[in-house]
């Protein structure tokens, strides 16, 4: 491989990660970021995020002299770029990471090198990331025209689960697209080093559009599980046995209803295809919406369930804060959103947040008077209304305390 030595732009839950990866199969990697808190944190061989065996990987990358964080990029053979992609309030992609990051690229380059854009993004963002560096760098090109030396450019979307990054990163097959076949080549020999998936080549606008169909294809099918759940309610029928009874069919594979969808990427990324086709993507668009109204049903669910209580200053216990089970990552979580809600809808309530991965509340939590973080043994003794958010394991156990309680179950916890 004509690789020796690599940048990772961006040092945050895929960035940090893949250097550290690439770093433990021998080859030297700056990571760069533009926090200088992530800077040092890494240089001292620590991870400011929590993530299974990460910290290892990176403490041993960072005492073999393998790994070694930057604020702005050096030379090397080769890019990766993992910068957030967020969306703006009318859901347009915000790609003001990926350029920055491009235009601080661009200075550095000898030409030859390899650029790959990671972070998940609409179609046509590699082709505008190599715009970006070529404006900047007209003595360089794309294809060797003018006797210019090339900068090869890929997309190679991460594709790795929150919680099992480590193995994910190793495990799944990758999907590289480059803008021309001999930059999908490099980039292909830059991934077998760590890798042991199929990486399957294409063009770049694909591999990005397949990226957010993968995520797409999940929101959609956990909308489905959504919509069930109130039509079910409207029935009153059971969701879970109704999902349980559906699934037995040979061909009918259901995912689990739940509180709403959140995280950084399921709940982002089909906007990017809505963005892009906004007259065909109905379906996306459409299931999209019906996972953004759960948060505001279940709400109205806990109302009800305290009106039913009859009791004018209520205790109200909210288990899990997370965004899905068994993390600590609160971010975009749809369980954060119902419990500010109630807080806000009953502010003469007491609301006991129980969340056994965090040792304090959050920020927009933590700024609201009649909300504290409660053990789950205070929540079952205190609380009158008992709104079960997130599926955490030791959540599981609570069936039997709960039996008989007025309880929303949005995880089927109680089943
Ligand atoms: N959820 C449900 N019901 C289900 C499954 C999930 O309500 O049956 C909810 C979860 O509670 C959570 C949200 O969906 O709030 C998303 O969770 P997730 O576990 O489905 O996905 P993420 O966001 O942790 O990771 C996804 C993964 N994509 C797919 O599975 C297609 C991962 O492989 C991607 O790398 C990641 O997005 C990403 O970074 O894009």
């Amino acid at each position: 491989m004509g690789i020796s030595t690599v940048a990772v732009v961006g040092l945050g839950y895929i960035g940090l990660p893949t250097a550290a990866i690439l770093a433990a199969n021998g080859v030297p990697v700056t990571g760069v970021d533009v926090s200088s808190a992530t800077v040092g944190a890494v240089n001292r061989g620590q991870v400011p995020f929590v993530e299974p065996d990460l910290a290892g990987y990176v403490s041993d990358a960072v005492s073999s002299g393998r790994l070694r964080a930057v604020s702005a990029p050096e030379p090397a053979d080769a890019y990766i770029v993992a910068v957030p992609t967020p969306f703006m309030d009318d859901h347009k992609p915000d790609l003001s990471y990926i350029e920055a990051a491009a235009r601080a690229i661009a200075p550095v380059l000898r030409g030859g090198e390899l650029i790959v854009l990671e972070s998940t993004s609409p179609p046509g963002t590699t082709r505008r990331m190599a715009e970006w560096v070529l404006d900047q760098r007209p003595d360089l090109s794309l294809d060797g025209s003018g006797d210019r030396p090339v900068v090869y450019f890929a997309h190679c979307p991460e594709r790795v689960l929150p919680g099992r990054i480590m193995v994910e990163m190793v495990t799944n097959d990758r999907i590289v697209g480059g803008l021309t076949p001999e930059a999908a080549q490099r980039a292909r020999e830059l991934y077998q080093v760590f890798c042991q998936g199929e990486i399957l080549l294409t063009d770049a606008v694909t591999a990005e559009t397949a990226k957010l169909v993968e995520n797409s294809f999940r929101d959609v099918n956990i909308a489905f599980a959504n919509e069930l759940s109130l039509v079910a309610d409207k029935l009153g029928v059971d969701v879970w046995e109704l999902i349980r009874l559906a699934n037995h069919h040979p061909r009918v594979n259901i995912l689990q209803p739940g509180p709403g969808v959140g995280g950084h990427c399921i709940a982002v990324d089909p906007w990017f295809i809505v963005d892009a086709a906004p007259e065909e993507a109905r379906l996306i668009r459409t299931a999209r919406e019906v996972n953004d109204a759960k948060p505001r049903w279940v709400l109205h669910k806990v109302v009800d369930a305290v009106a039913d209580l009859g009791v004018p200053n209520p205790v109200i216990a909210a288990y899990g804060l997370a965004f899905k089970p068994n993390i600590d990552d609160l971010r975009e979580s749809p369980a954060m959103e119902i419990t500010t809600e109630i807080a806000r809808t009953f502010p003469h309530a007491t609301v006991l947040a129980v969340e056994p991965h965090v040792d304090e509340l959050p920020a927009e939590l933590a700024g609201l008077a009649n909300v504290r973080l409660a053990s789950t043994d205070e929540a079952l003794a205190a609380g009158q209304v008992h709104v079960l958010l997130v599926d955490h394991t030791q959540f599981r156990a609570l069936a039997g305390p709960l039996a008989g309680e007025p309880v929303v179950d949005t995880r089927g916890i109680l089943r």
